[in-house]
């Protein structure tokens, strides 16, 4: 498959955020003495905070008013910011890094198409924002995965037809988001656990092998 764009997922693909919403979201369930395991946690994965906040509430019998709920997603919010604060180019892997800077040599167009309202924080505390030709995150879209619009709008920025973009991604969401907007799609991590990814693979790296050759 040879393509010309692609658009990245941020966190669980580019760099391991994913690790720090599941400390977060854990902290906040075990003070509302809610069960929050790391499968719960992967129905979260490209899910809006909001959206993440109820699926965490399925299991409460409690009914929380709006305010309560909004005040919830801020206190996750700054817990997770906490960790982003800490962050810096170490927690880019080589291998990430390195695909990178390759893909961008073959003349590969790349894109982020994130949920996330972090997104761009994320990428300068990395030190790799200068990278990407189109960042879309949480902030420029109104439904998030598994609602195509991330990605459409990515590719859109991009100015590329959607046969000559791929999707990388880590969440089942995420998946049916790039088969919903018609863009093939990787699946790393959890993602290979749905069949409607194009292609599965275990290791960044192999994205160089598949959009090259
Ligand atoms: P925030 P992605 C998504 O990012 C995360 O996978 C998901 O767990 C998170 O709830 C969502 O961003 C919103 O993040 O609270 O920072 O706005 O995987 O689409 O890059
Ligand atoms: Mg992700």
């Amino acid at each position: 498959m040879k393509k010309t764009a692609i658009i990245f997922d941020l966190d669980g693909v580019i760099v391991h955020t994913d690790e720090f919403h599941y400390t977060a979201w854990k902290k906040l369930a075990d003070k509302l003495g809610i069960e929050f395991n790391r499968e719960d946690n992967n129905r979260l994965r490209g899910v809006s905070r909001m959206e993440s906040l109820e699926v965490l509430l399925e299991k409460s019998n409690v009914e929380y008013s709006i305010e309560e709920k909004l005040k919830f997603a801020e206190e996750k919010n700054e817990d997770y910011i906490k960790f982003l604060d800490k962050m810096s180019k170490q927690d880019v892997s080589k291998e990430v890094y390195d695909t990178l800077i390759l893909l961008k040599e073959k003349g590969i167009k790349l894109a982020i198409g994130s949920s996330s309202k972090n997104a761009r924080l994320i990428l300068k505390k990395i030190g790799i924002i200068g990278l990407f030709d189109v960042i879309i995150d949480g902030t420029n879209i109104t439904n998030s995965k598994p609602d195509p619009e991330v990605f459409v709008k990515a590719q859109q920025g991009l100015l590329i037809d959607k046969e000559n973009c791929v999707v990388v991604e880590d969440a089942v969401s995420g998946i049916m988001a790039g088969y919903g907007a018609n863009i093939d799609t990787i699946a790393i991590g959890d993602a290979k656990n749905t069949d409607f990814a194009n292609y599965k693979i275990n290791s960044f790296v192999e994205i160089y092998g598949i959009v090259c050759k």
